[in-house]
């Protein structure tokens, strides 16, 4: 297995440098470095005689149908899109590691039918809305989100056309009912299993999301003749705001709360800002504590635009709930760790993934992998070798489990 991990790696590292940015980690959502990733990948699958193809929503697809295996096929994937000046390994080893397994189905002989999923986009950073792909493959993509449009002006349905894709066949990409589950194997991107010295955990859910765009809008003026109580500035609302969001948060256990983007226009340094935008992404693995306390930041941010003579406008790209795993697959994964020798260890994700939309849609679990340093959607990100040795003997263990029970 040893090989194998050092090869998913290594195929990982070779993928970060298909990048929007020389020198940074930044692929989104079918921008130019995705059709090498697609080429890359294809190649893998086709090695490995399965079939595939690129589905509507620029899902990279393959199918692997041993003779004799039942038409129900185990899904395995994760994303190839990152977040800008970002990590080798988010996603992008999930792939590595879904093809790895039908390598193993092949070298067993299992009658397993397996397909992956290299999804398109599960960021949300081109087009503020995240798990495109995914919502594709689960029948969940509403064709209004065509019209979304990313910083270039360059709309969602001009994006897939420009990649050679046709988005009218959106519908067709969602999959039919022959399927046993979807799992996705994926670095943990928190501390917990490095504070814990584990290599792997099985998931038991995902926090539920929200993502938030506010506009303050105030009056630019200029910063040396303005009086100070006669300025209407819109980024000093936008600033009281995020001091306010991240003490909301630090007082409501399990929440978690963050401004991580924020434009000042004119963005000039002797003009009192007249707009400010700015995100928000709060998650709780409780859905009736994460709405209640983006209730209250949204009333916070309008008393604060009153009291400060501002207007607020307030847009919701994304109301994720939260999502538990299905316990049987998730027992099988458990199980499957525990007779690969690790501790059975359950968790939940702080992170987002495609499985929590596909769980939408059939049986759905996720395996993770320990983040040395808790670091994630940063370039330092890492994964170690045993680390990725240990979940290949998990999945082993896991595809023959599966296989025998399809049987
Ligand atoms: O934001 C997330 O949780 C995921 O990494 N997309
Ligand atoms: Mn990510
Ligand atoms: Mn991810």
């Amino acid at each position: 297995m040893k090989d194998r991990a050092l090869r998913a790696i290594a195929e990982c590292q070779r993928i970060a440098a298909m990048t929007e940015e020389p020198g940074r980690i930044t692929r989104r959502f079918l921008t130019p470095p995705t059709h090498n990733v697609h080429a890359h990948l294809r190649a893998r699958m086709e090695a490995l005689g399965m079939e595939v193809y690129l589905d509507a929503a620029g899902n990279l697809r393959g199918l692997l149908h041993p003779e004799g295996a039942s038409d129900k096929r185990l899904i395995l994937g994760s994303h190839i899109d990152t977040v800008p000046d970002g990590g080798a390994f988010d996603g992008v080893l999930g792939v590595m590691l879904a093809i790895e397994c039908v390598d193993l189905v092949r070298q067993n002989g299992l009658p397993l039918a397996v397909e992956v999923i290299a999804f398109s986009e599960e960021e949300g950073v081109r087009f503020g809305v995240p798990f495109l792909g995914s919502r594709a493959v689960a029948g969940r993509f509403d064709p209004a989100l065509l019209a979304l449009k990313d910083a270039e002006g360059v709309t969602l349905e001009g994006a897939i056309r420009a990649y050679g894709l046709d988005p009218t066949l959106i519908a067709g990409s969602a999959v039919d009912d022959d399927t046993l589950g979807f799992v996705e194997i994926h670095i943990e991107q928190g501390p917990v299993l490095e504070a814990e010295n584990l290599k792997v955990a099985a998931v038991t859910g995902i926090v539920g999301q929200t993502r938030l765009t506010l506009e303050f809008a105030g009056q630019a003026n200029h910063a040396g003749t303005t009086p100070m109580n006669l300025r209407r500035d819109a980024l000093a609302g936008a600033a009281e705001w995020i001091a306010a969001v991240e003490k909301l948060a630090k007082r409501t256990e399990g929440l978690v709360a963050t401004v991580g983007k924020i434009e000042a226009s004119p963005n000039a340094t002797n003009v009192v800002a007249g707009i400010a935008l700015l995100t928000l992404d709060a998650r709780h693995p409780h859905d009736a504590v994460r709405l209640g306390s983006v209730n209250e930041l949204i009333e916070m941010a309008n008393s604060i635009a009153e009291r400060r003579s501002l207007a607020m406008q307030c847009t919701r790209p994304m109301d994720q709930p939260a999502v538990s795993m299905d316990e049987r697959l998730t027992a099988y994964l458990a199980d499957a760790i525990e007779a690969a020798g690790f501790p059975p260890k359950r968790m939940h994700s702080g992170a987002g993934h495609d499985a929590m939309v596909m769980a939408s849609r059939m049986p759905t679990a996720m395996l993770f992998l320990r983040s040395p340093g808790g670091i994630s959607h940063n370039p330092a990100e890492a994964v170690r070798t045993e680390d990725v040795e240990a979940a290949l003997e998990v999945m082993s263990v896991f595809l023959q489990r599966v296989a025998g029970a399809v049987r």
